[in-house]
């Protein structure tokens, strides 16, 4: 079906979770909505303070414009903006802009009359967002514990934060998360590999169907998981992978603060030794 009558037949009202008919058109290409336009307004404000931030700041080369949250003596209190409290407003931006942009995701799925995976996949980034400068600053008791808004600031955090628990290699959710990020990848490999392989053959040959699909998968493996079986098992391990991601921060900290090499003298300790 051509793309113009699909759209003809699908573009219609309804479907909202807010404001009725009051943002429900198009513009261009782009559905508007309530959230639409609160995803701009936040997007557009967060922007323009970080701009601000990078311009009161001591450098404009990209890499290096740091916005820092503020100082750990500030505990859960508003700070200056210069000293963090700028970070907080960012922050809030961050989340109505990122929310703004899943409830539209919500409204376009209804409106289609579709599920709402899209935005629930998307809701597991923001989770693992918010428990980074959200959840985890406030179990610690300060503001100070989010990471700076900066291409390689946020990279040091990361690094500082790691070795902070000695080896962060040993936290058992860290594993699980990587675990399932390398799995994902291995999913989606095997399935865009198969997929091209069939419906892109050579020349003059017939493109291929679900029959070639599962016989593949059958002779090498013995089994296959069909067609929407893999998209299940792939938006599974990517939002676990995600999941996974949060509780291995929010663990670091407010329910585990040595190293994390010592959390696993569990293992010695078994009487069965
Ligand atoms: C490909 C979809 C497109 C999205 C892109 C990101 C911005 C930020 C901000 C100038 C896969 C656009 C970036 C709008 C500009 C300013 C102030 C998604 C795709 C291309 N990180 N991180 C990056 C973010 C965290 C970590 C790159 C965001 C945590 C490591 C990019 C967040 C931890 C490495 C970036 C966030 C962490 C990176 C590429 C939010 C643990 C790298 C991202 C909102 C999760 C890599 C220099 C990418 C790099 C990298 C953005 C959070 C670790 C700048 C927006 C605190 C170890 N991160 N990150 O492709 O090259 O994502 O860094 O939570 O090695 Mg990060
Ligand atoms: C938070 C991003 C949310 C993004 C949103 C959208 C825009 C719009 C617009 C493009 C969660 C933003 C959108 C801005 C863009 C346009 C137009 C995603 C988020 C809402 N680690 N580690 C992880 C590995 C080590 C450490 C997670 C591997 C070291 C710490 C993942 C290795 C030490 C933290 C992971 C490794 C260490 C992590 C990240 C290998 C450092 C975290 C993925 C091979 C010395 C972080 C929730 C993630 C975490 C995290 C992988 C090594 C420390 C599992 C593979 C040993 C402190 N690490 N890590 O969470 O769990 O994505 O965050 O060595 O905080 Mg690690």
């Amino acid at each position: 079906m051509a793309m113009l009558s699909f759209e003809e037949r699908y573009r219609v009202r309804g479907g909202t979770l807010i404001g009725g008919d009051l943002f429900d058109f198009w513009v261009g290409p782009f559905y508007v909505g309530f959230f639409g336009v609160t995803t701009i307004f936040f997007t557009l404000v967060g922007t323009l303070l970080i701009v601000w931030g990078a311009a009161i700041g001591p450098t404009w080369n990209v890499w290096q414009i740091n916005i820092a949250p503020p100082d750990l003596s500030y505990g859960l209190a508003l700070a200056p903006l210069q000293e963090g409290g700028l970070w907080q407003v960012i922050t809030v931006c961050a989340i109505g802009a990122f929310v703004s942009w899943a409830l539209r995701q919500a409204e376009i799925s209804r409106k289609l009359g579709m599920g709402l995976h899209i935005p629930f996949a998307y809701g597991m980034a923001i989770f693992a967002y918010v428990t980074l400068v959200v959840f985890r600053p406030v179990l610690l008791g300060a503001w100070g514990h989010g990471f700076p808004y900066g291409i390689l600031s946020h990279l040091d955090w990361v690094s500082n934060v790691g070795y902070q628990f000695l080896h962060f290699h040993y936290n058992p959710a860290h594993m699980l998360a990587i675990t399932l990020f390398f799995t994902t990848t291995l999913a989606l490999s095997l399935h865009g590999g198969m997929i091209l392989s069939v419906t892109n053959p050579k020349k003059g040959e017939p493109v291929k169907m679900s029959e070639h699909e599962n016989t593949f998968f059958r002779d090498a493996l013995g089994y296959s998981i069909g067609a929407t079986g893999i998209h299940r098992l792939g938006l599974f391990l990517a939002l676990s992978a995600g999941f996974f991601s949060a509780v291995c921060i929010v663990i670091s900290g407010p329910f585990w603060t040595r190293g994390w090499p010592e959390w696993w003298t569990w293992w010695l300790n078994l009487p069965i030794w």
